[in-house]
């Protein structure tokens, strides 16, 4: 027995706590995904469940809201058409253009041999133009998120970014163009919104709804790197569920829940598009600074959120 004891406490201390943690939680998570289909593993999805429940108790949403959240949590996606003003696309999307033309330090570049394959720019909260792209959360938007949650918001990011084809077709996980989970919270959704029209040749994001990521995890999908028993599942879903549309089309999706992938546009052409991450939260939040820094539009906007809350039943 003290053999024993004293064995456990030198492989814990040869290893750490952190590695067994890690390893277990892996350990659990490939199970989850295998016997029951949930890719972020069944503890993270009762965490992301508790705490996005906890919020709706506290800071629940109107009874139309409530139902349409069921589905749209059920199904893992909602598309949202129609929904954003084309000029507030275009500002944005000159904002991002300016930006790039112009080397602003913000912008973080992806290069394969030589040659630029993704650029991108998060707008963070100190950000003078962040009003320009915080114009993308309407109240139909704010509305869907809000459903989508069961309870309020707070926003995590705001982030645009451009994808260029890749000279390999796509076979390297380089922008997030393996299917993938985030690895982030369940309880977190995000909000992609096109800045341009987006055909399949510009490689819209590929998304399977929560029953397809089910049936995927089933069939033995391991990692981005190892699609294993999954292979041609998601060679199906490849060509099945690439998302298409117009400038200011735009769909919310649980990244942790839903396996996705980027779609690589074809030579010569691009694809970009603005994400919003957002969290469930007391109250909502579209830039989660003290009021004293916010800007103008910020201050606007809580004050129509907090409207909104005083209705709720
Ligand atoms: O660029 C895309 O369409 C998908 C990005 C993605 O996979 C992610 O945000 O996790």
């Amino acid at each position: 027995m003290k053999n024993l004891v004293s064995d456990v406490t030198h492989f814990f201390r040869l290893h750490g706590f952190r590695t067994i943690f890690l390893l277990w939680t892996e350990a659990e998570r490939r199970l989850s995904a295998k016997l029951i289909g949930i890719p972020a593993g069944f503890l993270e999805q009762l965490h992301g469940n508790l705490v996005r429940s906890y919020f709706a108790m506290i800071a629940p949403v109107p009874k139309n809201l409530k139902s349409r959240g069921r589905e749209i949590r059920k199904n893992g996606l909602e598309v949202l058409e129609k929904s954003i003003d084309i000029g507030a696309i275009d500002k944005i999307y000159s904002l991002f253009e300016h930006r790039v033309a112009t080397s602003h330090l913000a912008i973080n570049k992806t290069f394969v041999a030589g040659n630029v394959v993704s650029e991108a720019i998060e707008f963070g909260f100190a950000d003078p133009d962040l009003p320009v792209v915080q114009t993308v959360m309407t109240e139909q938007v704010v509305d869907a998120l809000r459903a989508t949650m069961g309870t309020n918001f707070q926003v995590v990011s705001y982030t645009v970014w451009r994808n260029f084809a890749l000279t390999d077709g796509g076979q390297q996980d380089v922008y997030s163009n393996r299917w993938h989970v985030d690895g982030a919270r369940t309880d977190e959704y995000k909000l992609f919104v096109f800045m341009q029209d987006v055909t399949p040749e510009h490689g819209g994001t590929i998304i399977a709804n929560r029953v397809d990521t089910r049936e995927v995890c089933r069939a033995g999908y391991l990692s981005r790197k190892h699609y294993a028993g999954a292979e041609s599942m998601l060679k199906v879903l490849d060509e099945r569920s690439s998302i298409a549309g117009p400038k200011g089309y735009a769909y919310i999706f649980t990244p942790n829940l839903c396996l996705h992938r980027a779609g690589v546009p074809k030579p010569g052409l691009s694809r970009t598009v603005l994400m919003v991450r957002v969290l469930p939260h007391r109250c909502l939040d579209l830039n989660p600074r003290r009021d004293e820094h916010m800007s103008k539009l910020g201050r606007v906007i809580k004050k129509f959120t907090s409207y909104l809350g005083h209705n709720d039943p």
